[in-house]
């Protein structure tokens, strides 16, 4: 089932999220249903907040090099902990959540991250480039960050009055 995605500045979108502790059947359905609407909003990655259930789960599939994404390569991290990083890199981030903003962020360029699969088993990956972005991105949703609060402070400026002239443009429109 396609869920709804919480918009900025909803202030659920600034709430830590908790724990998984059940790997149960509505675990599952989230992470279907989290599925199914990443893909049907052209994502790459979705955190469950951004479905408005404040749970510490997180999908991400980047596409190939011909821009295929292929389901085969969905990762699902649940109760994910980085925990260890090096290096920085910048790449221009976009959100579902902040539809049509998108700007250069400074991240760490190798994380490696510990986590929970579906079932409950716990792994570990290390990632680097576009996945270490992804799993940056993400992981912030799950403590109520979103990337434009990395915005130097004219920028976010910037990107708060052009984000109410939007608003009140697509109001007046009805
Ligand atoms: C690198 C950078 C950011 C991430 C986090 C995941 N971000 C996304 O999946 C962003 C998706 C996105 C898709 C959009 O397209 C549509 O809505 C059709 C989009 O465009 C508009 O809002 C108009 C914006 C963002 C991972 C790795
Ligand atoms: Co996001």
């Amino acid at each position: 089932m396609i869920r709804q995605i919480i918009t900025y500045p909803d202030k659920r979108l600034f709430m830590r999220s908790n724990e998984v502790e059940r790997f149960d059947k509505e675990l599952h359905t989230l992470l279907d249903d989290m599925y199914e609407t990443m893909r049907a909003k052209n994502g790459i990655g979705l955190a469950a907040i951004q479905v408005a259930v404040p749970l510490r789960a997180l999908i991400i599939n980047l596409p190939d090099e011909e821009g295929n994404q292929h389901k085969e390569d969905l990762l699902e991290l649940i109760n994910p902990i980085i925990v260890e990083s090096k290096g920085t890199q910048v790449y221009t981030e976009g959100c579902l959540s902040v539809p049509e903003y998108y700007d250069d962020i400074e991240r760490a360029k190798w994380v490696r991250v510990e986590y929970y699969d579906r079932e409950g088993n716990k792994k570990s990956l290390e990632s680097e480039g576009l996945l270490a972005v992804a799993i940056q991105h993400e992981m912030d949703h799950l403590d109520g960050h979103l990337f434009i609060e990395k915005l130097p402070y004219l920028k976010r400026k910037k990107f708060e009055k052009e984000w109410k002239k939007k608003k009140k443009a697509t109001k007046a429109k009805g």
